[in-house]
């Protein structure tokens, strides 16, 4: 399938001539063939005309007209090895290429398989459609093979979930599905398939077709009244960005608005929320702030609920978010201290902020800096090199190996999962492309998200850092990225234990009452050399830079497999 990609065949199908993906040409040299074609035909279609042409899929009973229907189109179809593995890299591609993600998957249990990493999509704010196989209308409610009632399972995770109900939709159905995932808080949507419909034949007429802008997300502009409200003065203001401007370019969006407003404006995408230790020892500058603007960032568990002691009790707050009910909920938990808000898109008012930035007050450089000193702050007994030990390697040693190969190009991509090790390289590697498993706090995505950071970039470093048991969930994705020849570099820290969850029995009952947490020390780095990759074992921090020298120039899939001390994830505070 992978060498369809870009192949001119559009020449061998049918497709109608007003739709406005169809060249002339095209028409010219088809028009004498059958007009009609099946609902298939008419998503997969819809699909590549939207340019949405990388497909994460499984195979399926339910979907195998869709399979069909993608040969002779310029769809990508990249088949893996779990259902919830093609959700993650729709969400993983979403989040870097900036496009709506797609997943495939079969009806019934392959749906019931992919629901759950909708969760991690819907917490991180990134824009995908689920698109289920689903037992056909006519067999409904009597016993169809593998009937669910698909779109009430994914509603709760998506932002919106439907069953296609005519095969003449169809095309609709996709745009509509785009416009809502890319529409105010990006998020996942489901749209199931009754195979009956796929497989319908139907006259090809130009209300098939959708146009361009039916899949334009649906804009939510900040009023300039909203705008200056928003920058009125404050002593010690914050501005508070959620996931979506967490991305690469919301970053950058964010530190523009910083410099134009002279307001600190910091994001936030980690369940770890203000023990986020990327964020350094941020709570302790939180805790003063006077002015709190939510720029799409939702007032939850992430904030402590933005209770004393972490948020001042007097502290005020403004609300610009494009979710009616957020803003609601802010009201309800802050009473009068909401002073003003506005139902707005985060990067649109960003932008909006940044343009109206002249006319606000600015509030004093003190606050600014010392924001920033403390979002900077990491203990000085972090050494910049951890000298090597005969010990098992420290999660710091393992991310000092990391760095050159990160540094080297600004394109490498960085990406951290579960559990404790995961929260180190987030705490001392800042590359320009990261991305987490986010404010979900589910863990298990980071090969399946290695594998799309890999279509979506060709070149440059594709580092994963995971735990042992993390690297559990998805190991099988070694295959899938053996087979389409994706490199990365999976970095196991090894500690033979759940720890996240041992560390939390560790605090709360103590050592004797630890259990249930246990790994074993196992050979992860043989999984991934049985299945065609590169594998080492890494038992000491002098043999890590050297093992990730060769992993790159393998330039294959790789797993490091590194034995690693047991220790906690870092909490940071300067007076702890
Ligand atoms: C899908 C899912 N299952 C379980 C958990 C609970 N959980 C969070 S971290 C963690 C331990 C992760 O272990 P490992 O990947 O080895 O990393 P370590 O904490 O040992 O560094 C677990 C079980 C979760 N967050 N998400
Ligand atoms: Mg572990």
């Amino acid at each position: 399938m992978r060498a369809l990609k870009g192949a001119n065949v559009s020449g061998l199908v049918a497709r109608n001539p007003r739709h406005r993906y169809c060249s002339p040409d095209a028409w010219e040299a088809t028009s004498a063939m059958a007009s009609k074609i099946r609902g298939a035909d008419i998503l997969a279609r819809t699909l590549d005309g939207a340019g949405l042409r990388t497909i994460f899929t499984l195979s399926g009973n339910h979907i195998m007209a869709l399979f069909d229907a993608a040969l002779g189109t310029g769809l990508q179809l990249v088949h893996v090895r779990h259902e919830a593995a093609a959700v993650h890299m729709a969400d993983a591609w979403a989040r870097l290429t900036g496009q709506c993600g797609i997943a495939l998957v079969t009806g019934g249990p392959g749906h019931a398989n992919a629901v759950g990493a909708l969760l991690t999509a819907l917490a991180a704010e990134s824009p995908l459609v689920l698109l289920s196989g689903h037992a056909a209308t006519h067999e409904l409610g009597r016993g169809a093979f593998q009937e669910l009632p698909q779109a009430d399972m994914a509603l709760p995770a998506t932002k919106a979930a439907w069953t296609a109900h005519s095969a003449h939709e169809l095309g609709r159905d996709l745009a509509r599905a785009v416009r809502i995932a890319r529409s105010g808080r990006p998020g996942p949507v489901h749209l199931s398939l009754p195979l009956d419909l796929l497989e319908q034949k139907l006259e090809d007429t130009p209300a098939l077709w959708p146009h361009a802008a039916e899949f334009a997300p649906i804009s939510q502009p900040l009023a300039d009244r909203a705008a200056d409200a928003a920058l009125a003065g404050a002593k010690r203001p914050l501005v508070l960005g959620g996931p979506t401007l967490c991305t690469t370019s919301g970053r950058a969006l964010l530190r523009r608005l910083a410099a134009a407003t002279g307001v600190p404006a910091i994001g936030m995408e980690s369940p770890r929320g203000i023990n986020d230790p990327s964020l350094g020892a941020f709570a302790e500058v939180l805790a003063q702030a006077d002015l709190i603007v939510l720029l799409g960032k939702s007032h939850d568990f992430t904030l402590r609920f933005a209770d004393p002691p972490f948020v001042d009790r007097a502290c005020r707050f403004i609300a610009v978010e494009p979710d009616a009910a957020l803003i609601d909920r802010v009201g309800k938990e802050k009473g009068p201290r909401l002073m003003a808000s506005a139902i707005a898109d985060a990067a649109e008012a960003a932008e909006r902020l940044i343009a109206r930035s002249l006319r606000a007050v600015r509030p004093s450089e003190p606050w600014a800096r010392e924001v920033a000193e403390a979002i900077a702050y990491r203990p000085s007994s972090w050494p910049a090199r951890v000298a090597d030990t005969a010990e098992k390697v420290h999660p710091l040693q393992l991310c000092h190996a990391i760095a050159p190969h990160l540094a080297q190009d600004r394109n490498a991509i960085l990406i951290c999962d579960g559990g404790e090790v995961g929260q180190w390289p987030q705490a001392v590697l800042a590359p320009a492309r990261r991305i987490i498993n986010g404010v979900a706090g589910s863990i298990g995505a980071a090969i399946p998200f290695a594998i799309a950071a890999r279509l979506a970039e060709p070149v440059a470093p594709v580092i994963a850092v995971m735990g042992d048991g993390t690297f559990g969930l998805h190991m099988a994705e070694f295959d899938t990225a053996v087979r389409y020849r994706l490199p990365f570099v999976a970095v196991v820290g090894n500690d033979a234990t759940w720890n996240a969850e041992y560390q939390i029995q560790l605090r709360q009952y103590g050592a004797d009452r630890a259990h249930g947490c246990e790994l074993l020390p196992a050979r992860y780095d043989l999984v991934a050399t049985a299945l065609g990759g590169h594998g080492e074992l890494v038992t000491t921090a002098g043999e890590m830079g050297p093992a990730m020298q060769r992993a790159v120039a393998s330039a294959r899939p790789a797993c490091l497999n590194v034995m690693l001390q047991r220790v906690p994830a870092p909490v940071l505070r300067r007076n702890a």
